[in-house]
């Protein structure tokens, strides 16, 4: 009983500062993007392959949340974007006044993609929203074929299913067809795609997912 006091009075806050954060984007015409799914899905390889395929072609930057390292904000860094890095210093999601102070320490000025990479964790940070215009949850397809009836909230709060590491799909159990029917059944509303970082399969279709997306179509 106690429990969920604190929790709501922990979201009503977490709503305020996460309204502050949209309201700032819109005004800008900045896309915000949260990205969720276990440590080791492909959250920031996916990142490294959006800013190696536009090449430049869209002003972008990324709110790293990590526990501790700085690892995957200097992976990103070297597409020349600006990076900022959270550290939750054991803090299992992000929350929405962390994106409040990263954003003061951002140059929004002609920012066209903000990428928020949460904490890897299913849990936790499906309850927080950040402000975002779009919530994808990545799966690789090596975490088998549980994990959306385990977690089915990073799923039915989604907008778009990422199925990722589809390379490696014949090394495993799981079926694709069983798997979107798990997800649909959770979230019939969202989007679906499966890709590669390795094959490029897929890449286009989330590349056009995301300009769709930043037209408002
Ligand atoms: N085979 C394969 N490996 C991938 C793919 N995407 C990411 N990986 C590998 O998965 C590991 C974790 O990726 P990373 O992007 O760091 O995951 P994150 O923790 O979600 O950010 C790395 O060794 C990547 O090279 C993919 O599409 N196919
Ligand atoms: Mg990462």
């Amino acid at each position: 009983m106690a429990e969920i006091i604190v929790m709501k009075a922990v979201n009503a806050e977490n709503e305020l500062y996460a309204a502050q954060v949209k309201e700032t984007l819109d005004k800008r015409g900045i896309l915000l993007i949260n990205l969720l799914s276990s440590p080791g899905s492909g959250k920031t390889s996916l990142l490294e392959a959006t800013l190696k395929e536009w090449g430049g072609k869209y002003r972008c930057a990324a709110i790293e949340g990590d526990l501790f390292t700085d690892e995957d904000a200097r992976r990103l860094e070297r597409f020349g974007i600006q990076v900022v890095q959270l550290n939750t210093q054991g803090s299992c999601h992000l929350t929405a006044n962390m994106i409040v102070k990263a954003l003061e320490k951002l140059d929004l000025k002609d920012l066209e993609f903000l990428f928020v990479e949460n904490v890897g964790n299913l849990v936790c940070p499906a309850s927080f929203n950040l402000g975002e215009h779009k919530r994808v949850t990545l799966l690789s397809v090596t975490e088998g074929k549980d994990k959306i009836k385990k977690y089915p909230k990073a799923f039915y709060t989604a907008d778009l299913l990422v199925l990722s590491k589809i390379d490696l799909l014949p090394m495993t159990d799981v079926n694709l067809e069983d798997l979107k029917q798990d997800f649909f059944r959770v979230n019939p509303q969202a989007d679906f795609l499966s890709l590669s970082v390795k094959t490029g399969q897929g890449l286009s279709q989330w590349l056009e997912k995301l300009e769709n997306w930043r037209r408002g179509t």
